[in-house]
């Protein structure tokens, strides 16, 4: 590991709880051994999983508090459901605290919860990772979800787009995200 990533590593574990520690760790060298499948920057992808939840931890009212403080812009949608907001915080915590000035990592932090459509290698990395680190175990198709994130990114998004579709449309007070959809119906119409 490069000296940055592991001083990096050092700093995130003292704004996180170890729950959370521990699946940020899970979704760095997950989003690692993507990149040496697709071709992507090991270290780069390492330091997007590192901080992608920088801002997970965060207490919300302060999580608000903060977004008002650096004009980060929140949609209605964020402000309703502020789960959504640690992306968004995190990629400018991330660019401000960390000193991130890589856009396409600080672009894969912004979108690791919902994705958007037309991602990037390395955008598409992190929200895969993310969903499929080894200390995740409760959603369904996990297994076929991790085979397929080997075989064809792609598919993979979608249907890990897909099964978080089906997930929050059966939880009660979860509704999409609107970005969610839209990437799910981007990513399902790219199929070739
Ligand atoms: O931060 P993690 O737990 O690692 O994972 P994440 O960044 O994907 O965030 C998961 C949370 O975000 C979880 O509470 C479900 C929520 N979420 C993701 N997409 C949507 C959503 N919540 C709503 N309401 N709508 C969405 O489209
Ligand atoms: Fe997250
Ligand atoms: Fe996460």
């Amino acid at each position: 590991m490069t000296e940055k990533n592991d001083l990096l590593k050092r700093k995130i574990k003292k704004e996180l709880d170890r729950d959370r520690y521990q699946h940020t760790l899970g979704v760095a060298y997950t989003a690692a051994c993507l990149a040496m499948r697709y071709g992507e920057d090991l270290d780069k992808a390492y330091t997007a999983g590192l901080l992608h939840d920088c801002a997970k931890c965060i207490p919300t009212d302060e999580k608000f508090r903060l977004c008002d403080k650096y004009g980060i812009e929140l949609s209605r949608f964020e402000k309703e459901n502020p789960a959504l907001i640690h992306a968004k915080l995190g990629a400018y915590i991330a660019e401000n605290k960390y000193g991130i000035s890589d856009d396409d990592i600080l672009a894969a932090i912004r979108t690791h919860t919902t994705g958007e459509p037309e991602m990037s290698l390395m955008q598409k990395i992190i929200f895969t990772a993310d969903f499929i680190e080894p200390r995740r175990d409760q959603a369904a198709n996990l297994k076929e979800i991790r085979q397929l994130a080997f075989t064809d990114l792609d598919r993979a998004v979608e249907k890990i787009l897909y099964d978080t579709l089906n997930y929050l449309g059966k939880k009660k007070d979860a509704p999409v995200d609107p970005m969610t959809k839209m990437t799910y119906e981007y990513y399902s119409s790219q199929r070739s």
